[in-house]
């Protein structure tokens, strides 16, 4: 028995916005717990707060499992993704207490590492072909064995997933959303072309990874699975939304292309069609947003059922607890596929001391006992929360799309 004394949430901005939960149990130990919602950060600081963090002091720390039930079940309303990343934040706090108290890395009590090390995919991105494969040949010498590349569509202003900054890329920005256009015609002339090019530069030992950003309606992303064929991409990512997750045995019967899709998801209901049809060959749900460690288990598990690998989400609106736990994670299941990586900033790294270290393409979430990552709450409380969103597409015409 470990009795909670505290839960503390914590909202700091350096460089982006991250919300982190401290659990502090009578014994003095404590564990962290990332549940940043990019965007709607306040509203599970508001849930941590007002409705959960009662609900906890006097529980016992040890009782992971019950926990999420409790919160789960109990609280009547179930899943969303406010609800699901504050559940996650708990779950994720209770794990690195539970590892702090056997005194072992987290992925020990996960049952062991299964691989020496996790993967990662880097970013590459850049306003032309040429920018992005100069990207994608600078992470080549860096050892990355899998690249993800994203250009600029000829004729569009911006285009998601492109930035100025290269190695770190960081898309919510300003105090109200950018309003950006989009194209679709223009998008699939396009992106062909980039895989064209980077095959011919990149060669064909190195895994790229191209990401839709939920665009294309299931018979577009079909044809564009199907112009990317020749060129063996590792996936293809969120071609479209999963609302309706029926709409991807469209495109299944269309392309060999692997798909991956889930960073939105916040349940196992959200990918169980999804899995069960063999749909999909990644899962991209992520320890924070899909119910901490406890529930992306279940997934990850089902999944292996059905031939479906793990490739959980990981840009720089996952905080240092949540790569860390991601690797932990990674390293301990049998059906792990890739990690996404997107670099921190220095500011971010220097709240968020952590033990994960990159080394020929792969990171390690190191020996320390627990999750392996700490808060300097003092360098925290420098950088107060400042709004930030994400840009919304409209149509060139101006209407809103119906993907
Ligand atoms: C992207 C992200 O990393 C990815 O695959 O889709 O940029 C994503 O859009 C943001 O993390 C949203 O918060
Ligand atoms: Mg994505």
């Amino acid at each position: 028995m470990s009795k909670i004394k505290n839960a503390k949430v914590i909202a700091t901005c350096p460089g982006r916005n991250f919300v982190t939960l401290k659990i502090e149990t009578e014994d003095g130990i404590t564990g962290l717990g990332d549940a940043t919602l990019n965007g709607r950060e306040l509203a599970v600081v508001s849930y941590l707060n007002d409705h959960v963090a009662p609900c906890l002091i006097g529980r016992d720390a040890h009782q992971i499992e019950d926990i999420w039930q409790y919160l789960y079940r109990g609280a009547y309303w179930r899943r969303g993704p406010v609800t699901m990343s504050a559940i996650a934040a708990v779950d994720m706090a209770l794990w690195d207490i539970k590892a702090k108290v056997a005194q072992l890395p987290l992925y020990q009590l996960l049952g062991g590492a299964c691989r020496t090390g996790v993967m990662v995919y880097g970013h590459a991105n850049g306003e032309t072909i040429e920018d992005t494969i100069d990207e994608a040949l600078k992470y080549k010498g860096l050892g990355y064995k899998a690249i993800r590349l994203q250009s600029g569509v000829p004729g569009l202003a911006a285009t998601y997933g492109v930035s100025r900054d290269k190695m770190f890329y960081e898309p919510a920005a300003d105090d109200l959303p950018k309003e950006t256009a989009w194209s679709t015609p223009k998008y699939l002339r396009h992106a062909p072309k980039l895989f064209e090019a980077a095959r011919e530069k990149l060669g064909w030992d190195v895994h790229l990874l191209h990401d839709v950003h939920h665009r294309l309606t299931p018979i577009e992303a079909a044809r564009l699975g199907k112009d990317l064929e020749q060129f063996r991409l590792f996936w293809m990512e969120d071609a479209v939304p999963a609302d309706n997750q029926e709409g991807f045995r469209l495109i299944r019967q269309h392309t060999t292309t692997p798909l991956a899709v889930g960073e939105v998801f916040n349940s196992i209901w959200d990918c169980k069609t999804l899995i069960q049809e063999q749909l999909i060959d990644y899962i991209r749900a992520t320890v924070v947003h899909a119910g901490g460690i406890t529930h992306l288990r279940r997934i990850a598990n089902l999944a292996d059922l059905y031939n479906v690998r793990t490739g959980c989400h990981g840009a720089t609106d996952l905080s240092p607890v949540s790569m860390a736990a991601a690797l932990h994670f990674g390293l301990s299941i049998s059906n792990f596929g890739v990690q996404e990586y997107m670099r921190h900033t220095a500011e971010t790294d220097a709240v968020f001391p952590h033990a994960y270290t990159f080394a020929d393409g792969a990171m390690h979430p190191g020996e320390q006992a627990g999750l392996g990552v700490d808060i300097d709450e003092k360098l925290a409380a420098k950088y107060p929360y400042k709004r930030a969103y994400l840009p919304v597409a409209r149509l060139e015409d101006g209407s809103m799309h119906n993907w």
